[in-house]
């Protein structure tokens, strides 16, 4: 299996982060690639693949154009407003009446951003060309018969057409599914493993019957985002119907996880779609700093071979998963599993 991948993620490096209550050490950071690295790389996956080059028509009918401007302007905005740090918005819009942004930066970032653990550095905008460049690599190698994964960060399955959040900047899994539908796929399902909701994702294809979106993740009411992912979240207009939430208590152990796995699974194939995009995201993980749910290492390979079940062309986006060594070799795991073994 290719695995795209580049060093640009580096140049996405915040330096700090508000995590209840306290400023820590972003649990985001270029520190988790090594940590996937070096677990992909003890499970043998040695098929790192360059991507495409980016190309800023991969983000059409995902993110907005203003969004897009924002992000790219962002940096040099807060500077030459005389802001320190990294951009990070302190206010957002709770005035639905109002529709654009404000002209003012601090005021701009809170528009496009729906929480405040998701920051733009100077070279961010690298950073995010790569993970685009990578999600629209796997789909070449599923246009060539092979599925494939994204090793990226920052992830993306929070972020919405024109807001970032939880880390995400551009929804990199939205991206890979429209680019399997540019390629003339008609139906596409999304996956997402991830123990956070993909709000951002599920947002962007809610009104769609062409993406189907199956997330598994902790129950909104006590785990970020918060606001979505409930069970009654099914979709609206032509997407009525292709939306399907599965929210898990705190403390879920790989038996229930796989249950409500399996139900999504019958979903995905009762929707026949053409391929397969999975958020993956690994802070299902028992001992995830930030999360609570409770599998195993030997749980990944498992859900890999399950995912593989299915039998589409698979284009595995890397989510979450934090600070643990064992990240990448859960990473790894799904992919094994996957694979056969
Ligand atoms: O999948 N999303 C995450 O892992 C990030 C959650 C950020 C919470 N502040
Ligand atoms: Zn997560």
């Amino acid at each position: 299996m290719k695995i795209y991948y580049t060093d640009d993620h580096f140049a996405h490096h915040p330096k700090a982060e508000l995590h209840r209550g306290k400023m820590v050490t972003p649990h985001e950071g270029p520190h988790r690639m090594d940590l996937l690295i070096a677990g992909m790389k003890r499970a043998g996956f040695t098929d790192f693949a360059t991507p495409p080059a980016f190309d800023t028509a991969c983000l059409n009918g995902i993110h907005t154009q203003d969004y897009i401007h924002f992000v790219q302007t962002a940096w040099a905005r807060w500077k030459d407003a005389g802001y320190a740090g990294d951009v990070l918005p302190m206010s957002f819009p709770y005035n639905p009446r109002r529709s654009k942004p404000p002209i003012e930066i601090d005021g701009a970032a809170g528009y496009f951003c729906s929480s405040a653990d998701t920051m733009i550095t100077e070279t961010t905008w690298t950073a995010l060309a790569s993970t685009a460049a990578c999600a629209v690599g796997t789909v070449d190698s599923i246009t060539h018969g092979e599925s494939a994964f994204a090793l990226i960060r920052p992830p993306g399955h929070h972020a919405g057409a024109k807001y970032m959040s939880g880390y995400c900047i551009f929804n990199n899994a939205a991206i890979a599914a429209q680019a399997l539908l540019n390629r003339g796929m008609e139906r596409v399902a999304v996956l997402d493993v991830d123990f956070h909701h993909g709000n951002g994702t599920q947002d962007i294809f809610y009104d769609r019957d062409d993406v189907l979106f199956a997330s598994l993740h902790g129950e909104p009411d006590h785990h970020f985002p918060y606001f979505w992912g409930y069970r009654d979240e099914k979709g609206a207009g032509d997407g009525d119907g292709y939306t399907f939430n599965y929210p898990l208590p705190a403390g879920t152990h790989y038996a229930a996880w796989r249950d409500a796995l399996l139900d999504a699974i019958a979903k995905i194939r009762a929707f026949k779609p053409d391929a397969l995009v999975v958020s993956l995201g690994v802070d299902t993980f028992e001992q995830d700093p930030i999360s609570s749910f409770k599998l195993k290492v030997q749980d990944y390979p498992a859900y890999g071979a399950e995912i593989a079940k299915i039998g589409l062309p698979t284009s595995f986006i890397m989510e979450g998963g934090y600070g643990v060594p064992e990240i990448g070799d859960n990473t790894a795991g799904v992919l094994r599993g996957y694979m056969g073994g």
